[in-house]
C-alpha cells in the first residue's frame, strides 16, 4: 500500500445539520488525516463543472441544485490507500445499501443528499484536488 491523497466534500445536507465535526471524526478514526480543508459556497458553474461526468444523467440538474443549496466543506484526506479507504468510510452511494458504521448509513438523508463526496480513483483524485486546492494549501 502507498500513502495517497483523495478529495472529500462534506455536502450541504450535512453542513446544514452541523455535522462537519462528526463526519471529520469518522475520517480521523478511520485512519485518514485532514491535510487541507475549507468551507465554500459553490457557484452553479463550479458544481456543473465538478460533476461534469454526470451531465447526461437524469439526476444532474437536481444534483447541481442540491450542491449549491448551502455551504460545502472541501477537504484533502491523506493516508494509506486513502482513495479506497475513504470510499469504505463513506459507504454506498445509496444510504439504503450502506454498511453499518459508515457516514452515509448514519447521516445521509437520501441517495442524492448523501452527506459526502469522495474521489473514486487516482486520476480523478488528482484532478479533483487540483480543482479546489493549490499545492501550498495542502500541508501533510
Ligand atoms: P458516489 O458519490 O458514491 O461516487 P456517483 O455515482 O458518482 O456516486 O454519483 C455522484 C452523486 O450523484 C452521488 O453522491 C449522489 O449525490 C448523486 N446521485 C447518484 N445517483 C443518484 C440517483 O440515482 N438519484 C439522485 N442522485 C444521485
Ligand atoms: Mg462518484
Amino acid at each position: 500500500m502507498a500513502v495517497e491523497r483523495t478529495l472529500s466534500i462534506i455536502k450541504p445536507d450535512a453542513t446544514r445539520r452541523n455535522l462537519t465535526g462528526k463526519i471529520n471524526a469518522k475520517f480521523e478514526d478511520g485512519g485518514l488525516r485532514i491535510v487541507a480543508q475549507k468551507r465554500l459556497q459553490l457557484s452553479k458553474a463550479q458544481a456543473e463543472q465538478f460533476y461534469g461526468v454526470h451531465r447526461e444523467r437524469g439526476f444532474f440538474n437536481d444534483l447541481v441544485s442540491f450542491m449549491i443549496s448551502g455551504p460545502v466543506v472541501v477537504q484533502v484526506l491523506e493516508g494509506e490507500n486513502a482513495i479506497l479507504r475513504n470510499r469504505e468510510i463513506m459507504g454506498a452511494t445509496n444510504p439504503a445499501n450502506a454498511a453499518e458504521g459508515t457516514i452515509r448509513k448514519e447521516f445521509a438523508e437520501s441517495i442524492e443528499a448523501n452527506s459526502v463526496h469522495g474521489s473514486d480513483a487516482a486520476d480523478t483524485a488528482a484532478q479533483e484536488i487540483a480543482y479546489f486546492f493549490s499545492g501550498t494549501e495542502i500541508v501533510g
